[in-house]
């Protein structure tokens, strides 16, 4: 019986790595972290209902990468998965090494299944909390991610925290996403019901379950302050990230530090990552972390205990939510995130524009597109590699744009006529966010163009 206290929870599976930073000076000589990966499928119980996993080095989630700014990365794969894979470190700008983003069939070849491929690349200019997963098919859903986090010598909050915490959110399926993405993808599907209905079902009968899986736990020490990187490794989900009873303050937004502003609940969509700082001010007790979902989708408030030292044990500590109302997914706004340093942003060259929707394509399978066209890879040959070999690519489905020179600026448009929102990601780069807002019209006089934030992956609202 125990086991159906922890269904109602298992939706997220939370992992705490507590990681003393390094005391480092700024004469830091870089060097090269040499990292081992044996991606393979495992069995495991992370949330007490047993079944396969796809991981790296047999662990959920993967082992944390820990490097210092200015160090290489060699990032070997041995791929013991039983299928083809590749691996992308997000949020890496990979100067001078694109053919290292690993994503199959832009960036390279696929890793073929018994093969090893070294991903070899410089973290030159960045710091920050990242992370990895693997780039083919659903692999990362099934459990192929890690964090990346890439520790900074001149790291200008270094004085306001005491130490670090990683803390991962993931919406954590129980069946094999590979299926889930089959039922997903027919005529039939009802699009996110099918997701639902794995995450918020009990286990079936004759399910193996372990009954001593318990929420995630997390320690603090009265009065010390904790820096907990944050990071959205969902499938799907964007999450309200939250303490009872304690603020937080966010001092980093995907690898670029912000300046330091108090909220209660972080808004967070998949892929993007936070620093917050958070202080143990409160009495020595145990406390609800959760994420919440938006108020649009009805799925229960996923749960973990932060728990003080020196207080008991408690499986079930009460509930104490912050007050504030939930809403619709959007991003911290502008006025809750800025900068830590104001740049002076440069007028753009060229202008694009995105109509994202989605619907039915010739087989009656609902796709996402973009300007009207959903894509397809080229298995035989990468783009990259085309466009190093000057091939001309007529793939329309790529959307595929090329500068001639360097230091064009683009302003991107996104239009989005989906009733959900987006997160949206640009490998290689950050961008400035200068606006986002309701209906189809852009107003220029109303973009920030001022101090805008500077990030990898952002929200378009829905309908916006
Ligand atoms: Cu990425």
């Amino acid at each position: 019986m125990a086991f159906y206290g922890i269904f109602f929870f298992y939706i997220i599976f939370w992992t705490a790595v507590v990681s003393p930073t390094p005391i480092l000076n700024r004469g830091y000589i870089p060097k090269t972290n040499n990292i081992d990966f044996t991606i393979e499928k495992v069995t495991l119980a992370p949330d007490g209902f047993t079944r396969q996993l796809s991981t790296v080095n047999g662990q959920f989630p993967g082992p944390t990468i820990e490097v210092n700014k200015g160090d290489r990365i060699l990032m070997k794969i041995r791929n013991k998965l039983g299928e083809s894979t590749a691996m992308h470190a997000h949020g890496m700008l990979q100067r001078g090494t694109p053919w290292f983003d690993g994503v199959p069939w832009m960036a390279q070849c696929v890793i073929p299944d018994d093969y090893e491929f070294t991903y070899n690349f410089t973290v030159a200019d960045q710091v920050g909390t990242h992370w990895y997963h693997a780039h083919e098919t659903m692999q990362y859903v099934d459990g192929v991610f890690g964090a990346l986090i890439i520790h900074d010598p001149d790291d200008p909050f270094k004085s306001e925290y005491d130490e670090e915490i990683i803390v991962m959110l993931n919406d954590y399926h129980h069946t094999n996403a590979q299926i889930l993405l089959k039922q997903f993808l027919t005529p039939e599907s009802h699009g996110e019901e099918v997701r639902k209905i794995d995450i918020s079902t009990k286990a079936p009968p004759g399910s193996k379950c372990v009954d001593n899986a318990g929420l995630a736990k997390f320690e603090f020490v009265k009065d010390k302050k904790y820096r907990l990187r944050i990071i959205n490794t969902s499938a799907f989900s964007a999450f309200f990230f939250s303490i009872d009873k304690h603020d937080m303050e966010v001092i980093e937004a995907d690898g670029l530090y912000t300046k330091r502003n108090k909220i209660h609940r972080l808004p967070i969509n998949v892929a993007q990552r936070y620093s917050v700082i958070v202080t143990a001010n409160q009495p020595v007790d145990n406390y609800i972390m959760r994420s919440e979902f938006q108020k649009t989708i009805n799925l229960p408030n996923i749960k973990a205990i932060v728990h003080y030292e020196g207080a008991p044990d408690d499986p079930e500590p009460k509930d104490n939510p912050w007050s504030d109302s939930l809403t619709e997914y959007v991003d911290l706004d502008h006025k809750t995130l800025q900068p830590l340093e104001e740049e002076k942003i440069p007028e753009s060259t060229k202008k694009f524009e995105f109509k994202i929707d989605f619907h039915k394509n010739s087989t009656g399978v609902v796709k996402a597109f973009l300007n009207n066209s959903s894509y397809i890879p080229d298995i035989n040959f990468p783009t990259l590699d085309k466009i190093f070999k000057k091939k001309s690519f007529n793939e329309t489905s790529a959307n595929a744009y090329i500068f001639d020179k360097d230091g064009e600026v683009v302003d991107m448009y996104f239009i989005n006529s989906d009733d959900g929102e987006h997160p949206f990601h640009i490998h290689g780069y950050q961008f400035w966010v200068l606006g986002t807002g309701n209906g189809d019209k852009v107003d220029e006089n109303e973009l920030n163009t001022h101090n805008p934030i500077k990030r990898d992956t952002a929200t378009i609202p829905a309908s916006g």
